[in-house]
């Protein structure tokens, strides 16, 4: 079979929807382990203490035409595992787009859990996320999400090819809202308001 540059074989794709797995040639999948994690959680010497390997979050996606194309689209799941480090929710690392116009859909499939946006402003909001929500995030607007459930949370997305992932941004300054687990339930609290914070329960 014909395969594009992009490394994408054409032909029939296949969801799993409930369960966020893409079925078909192609598929492309990332794993992202505690270890990796280094500066997200608020609390370091919790995160220093659990296990390095323990996998907190895992993408895959179907990406047809070269990453970078305008007006090409990629599809794909998240799937977080639930825990939380110091309190605070297992969550993905978040990003803005590298090129900041581009927006994305996001839709849940499983769990619950929170969808963080903040824009250059560092104005931030929350989104609760539960099978069947759907969040339009804007260009222009960081976006990370957390597993607030007991199991996992699994959301799909689309996004522009090229919209590119800025990472950079987020390591310096964060994001400037937390959810942390409080009495078993999500709270949302101000970077600037954080206390000292307590042990997952
Ligand atoms: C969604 C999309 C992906 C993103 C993934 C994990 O599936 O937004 O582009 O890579 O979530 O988020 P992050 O890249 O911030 O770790
Ligand atoms: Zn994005």
């Amino acid at each position: 079979m014909m395969e594009l540059d992009s490394g994408h074989v054409p032909g029939q794709m296949q969801l799993d929807w409930s369960n966020g797995i893409v079925l078909g040639a192609g598929v492309r999948k990332s794993i992202t382990r505690l270890g990796q994690l280094k500066g997200i959680f608020r609390d370091q010497s919790a995160w220093e203490l659990m296990n390095p390997d323990r996998v907190v979050y895992s993408v895959q996606w179907h990406e047809p035409m070269i990453p970078g194309t305008e007006g090409a689209l990629s599809w794909g799941s998240t799937t977080i595992e639930p825990g939380c480090v110091g309190g605070e929710y297992f969550m993905t690392r978040g990003h803005f787009h590298a090129k900041r116009d581009r927006g994305e859909y996001y839709t849940t499939a499983q769990g619950t859990g929170m969808l963080v946006l903040m824009g250059e402003d560092r104005m931030a909001r929350a989104e609760a996320m539960s099978p069947g929500s759907l969040h339009y995030i804007p260009g222009y607007t960081a976006h990370r999400t957390l597993n607030t459930g007991d199991g996992p949370l699994i959301f799909w997305a689309c996004w522009p090819s090229d919209a590119g992932h800025d990472y950079e941004t987020i390591a310096r300054h964060g994001f400037s809202i937390r959810v942390m687990k409080h009495d078993g339930t999500p709270e949302i609290i101000p970077e600037a308001a954080m206390g000292e914070q307590a042990e997952c329960p």
